[in-house]
């Protein structure tokens, strides 16, 4: 039963709900619909005719814009020291991406500005990465360690991300990456380097809360299948879900050892051969694409979009923010390259951005969709139908976020 007055009232909405058992089609749109939102969460959402009687704290018209849930970029880097103009000079010139890391460059030199830097000014400096992001409507940002790489720098990268929640109204997601690259001190020893992330680096992590997942790169320039396993086995001591980069430059096996381990996603993946997307399909890991990153790099393998669809797998599609290959700041842009690059279709690359990121990120069940029960995170759009969200070429068509059920910046409800 609902009460007869709630915290919030989005009115006059064309809503894509992404709840296809709400509304019309895969969106699950419904014209002329209405939202209600009490401590945070939604608790009702269908047919304005449905909510005449009910008043709000605070009533939103939307005068027949377009109300989707709040974008999720579920696969970021935003926290690091520095960045790699430089870097990108020399491949501009001919230099490959794995040719500059093996010269000392690379993730290996983020890696240095990311520990001269304090937690303070790596939160300062992922702000403005951050803001950029929520202009367009994103509520949830998963960001990543990977650039610390030793116990103290892993940990205080995760803390300064937990900092990025404080500071402004969003959802920060958490994810330890300590395999993301070889130190300089481990001097090519990666056994060893691996022993570090799982004996150290994971339960330092974990112990203190600081992680809500466990990713890895599994890559020749980074650590083999039989490594990867290694820290997945350490994430399941220590209760943590994992993802994977992989089949990103190569195919190493790495998707399919990621969903023989019950992943939530498998990132990257433009080499994913049949067995991959056989074992994804069947364990249900979320694809997750990345087309900054395809874009940046040059590269011309795509993922095997048509047959991770034919399969039934999840897409789902994210910047991958990081300095190195894809300093991208636009989840919108990253739907649109997603369409263009990838023929995604562009409510499949509106999907990705919302419902799919959040199973991606283990959060299906509260965030995603405007679904009552879910916490009311809401992005509200000047666009005259939805795939025009994913059509445009930087522009912000943003007229409106809504964060846990208030318009951002603004009064939280309940709050005193
Ligand atoms: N794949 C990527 O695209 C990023 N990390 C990864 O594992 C690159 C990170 C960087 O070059 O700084
Ligand atoms: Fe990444």
């Amino acid at each position: 039963m609902l009460a007869d007055r709630v915290d919030l009232i989005v009115r006059n909405a064309r809503i894509a709900t992404l709840d296809p058992r709400i509304g019309v089609g895969t969106l699950g749109i419904l014209e002329r619909g209405a939202i209600a939102a009490q401590d945070g969460r939604i608790v009702h959402v269908g047919p304005q005719s449905e909510m005449q009687a009910l008043e709000a704290e605070t009533l939103i018209d939307a005068e027949g814009r377009w109300v989707t849930p709040g974008l999720i970029d579920c696969h970021t880097h935003i926290v690091h020291g520095g960045n790699r103009a430089g870097e990108w000079e020399m491949r501009l010139e001919g230099a490959s991406y794995e040719e500059v890391a093996r010269a000392g460059g690379g993730i290996v030199s983020t890696v240095r500005a990311t520990r001269a830097a304090s937690e303070e000014e790596l939160a300062a400096s992922a702000l403005s990465r951050l803001d950029a992001l929520l202009a367009e409507g994103v509520t949830t940002v998963e960001v990543k360690s990977g650039y610390g790489l030793d116990t103290e720098n892993e940990a205080k990268m995760l803390r300064a991300a937990g900092r990025l929640g404080a500071l402004r109204d969003v959802a920060i997601v958490r994810t330890f990456l300590g395999a993301h690259a070889l130190p300089p001190e481990a001097e090519g020893n990666t056994s060893a380097y691996i022993d570090a992330v799982c004996g150290e680096q994971l339960p330092r992590v974990a112990g203190e809360g600081l992680a809500d997942a466990v990713d890895g790169f599994c890559e020749g320039i980074a650590f083999s299948p039989e490594e990867i396993a290694r820290v997945f086995e350490a994430a399941k001591a220590h209760s943590l879900p994992i993802r994977l980069h992989a089949e990103q430059l190569s195919d190493l096996g790495g998707a399919a050892l990621a969903a023989r381990h019950g992943a939530l996603s498998a990132d990257h993946l433009e080499y994913l051969g049949e067995d991959g997307i056989a074992a994804m399909a069947k364990a249900g890991t979320v694809a997750v694409l990345l087309p900054g990153a395809f874009y940046f790099l040059g590269e011309t393998q795509k993922p095997p979009v048509a047959k991770l669809r034919d399969a039934g797998v999840a897409i789902a599609v994210a910047t991958d923010c990081n300095p190195g290959t894809s300093p991208m700041t636009s989840l919108l842009l990253a739907m649109n390259m997603a369409s263009t690059l990838f023929r995604l279709t562009p409510e499949e690359a509106l999907a990705g951005a919302t419902r799919e990121a959040a199973k991606a990120l283990g959060r299906g069940e509260r965030i995603g969709t405007i679904t009552a029960g879910k916490d009311c995170d809401l992005a509200i759009f000047d666009i005259e139908r939805p795939a025009e969200l994913a059509y445009r070429i930087g522009f912000n068509p943003l007229h409106l976020a809504i964060r846990g059920g208030a318009m951002r910046g603004g009064r939280v409800p309940g709050a005193a």
